[in-house]
């Protein structure tokens, strides 16, 4: 059976304009009693309907009432369908594969993304302490070191908060720490020019490249 994700993307979004929150979560769990696996129903159906929504914003066709009312649906439609079907999906034990300490970085709010690394790091077996949005370099750099973590995992999606996700690594540098950490970046704003420039070790694109990527990491680490 194939799924027809552009004919769902296109209803999605009218529910998320519309404000129509049960439209939302409907629309979510047909596609999953469809047969979709929810990592591919956030991939393939709520990213992209919200990358449209901030195409239509930055066009003028929408505001910031309109894109602050989406957030909240699909935060809602996160955690009443995709959260409990990825958790009931099983997984690893908590913190049987490493410590991440994860952050939106200063200055920057958005955090879907980032909860959604967040949980599939742990249906994956990592432990993550999420710091949450708008964190400075210090406090995450301060905790990474008392908790001792492994891999430190930075989101952002504003371009002009990429230098904050480049003070994370100078901080480091100066503090004598940056072999100590892993350090990865994601979320919309960072490009692989700037990713391969500013220091960092990996780039994730999805939040499941973030599981891959971090995987990867700590099986060279503990080889
Ligand atoms: Co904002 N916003 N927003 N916004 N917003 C963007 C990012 C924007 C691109 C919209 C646009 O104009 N096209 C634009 C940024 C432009 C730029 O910097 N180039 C923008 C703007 C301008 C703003 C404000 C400045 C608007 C204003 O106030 N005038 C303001 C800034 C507030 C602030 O942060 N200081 C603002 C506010 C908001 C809301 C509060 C309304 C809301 C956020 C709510 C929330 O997050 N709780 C919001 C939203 C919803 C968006 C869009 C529409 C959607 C973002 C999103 O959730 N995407 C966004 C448009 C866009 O992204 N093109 C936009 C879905 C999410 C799953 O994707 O986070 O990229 P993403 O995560 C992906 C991957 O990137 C990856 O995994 C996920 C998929 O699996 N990933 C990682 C993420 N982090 C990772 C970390 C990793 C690895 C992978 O390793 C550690």
């Amino acid at each position: 059976m194939s799924i027809q994700w552009k004919e769902i993307q296109e209803t999605f979004i009218n529910s998320l304009l519309e404000e129509e929150e049960e439209e939302a979560i409907r629309i979510a769990q047909d596609v999953l009693s469809e047969g979709a696996r929810p990592e591919q129903l956030f991939e393939s159906c709520v990213t992209p309907s919200l990358v449209e929504i901030g195409a239509r914003f930055e066009r003028l066709e929408i505001f910031l009432p309109e894109m602050v009312a989406a957030a909240e649906i699909v935060q809602a439609v996160n955690e009443q369908v995709i959260q409990p079907s990825i958790e009931s999906s099983g997984g690893e034990g908590v913190g049987s594969q490493g410590k991440v300490v994860l952050a939106t970085v200063e200055g920057d709010l958005h955090d879907i993304g980032k909860n959604m690394v967040n949980l599939m790091l742990q249906v994956n077996g990592f432990e993550v302490i999420d710091l949450g949005v708008n964190v400075s370099a210090e406090e995450i750099v301060k905790v990474a070191e008392q908790e001792n973590a492994d891999i430190i995992g930075l989101s952002s999606l504003l371009t002009s908060c990429l230098p904050y996700m480049r003070d994370v690594v100078e901080l480091l540098q100066a503090k004598r720490l940056r072999e100590q950490f892993e350090v990865i970046i994601g979320g919309a704003a960072p490009t692989a020019e700037f990713a391969h420039s500013g220091g960092f070790d990996a780039q994730g694109h999805t939040a499941a490249e973030a599981v891959t990527i971090c995987k990867s990491i700590l099986a060279g680490v503990k080889e």
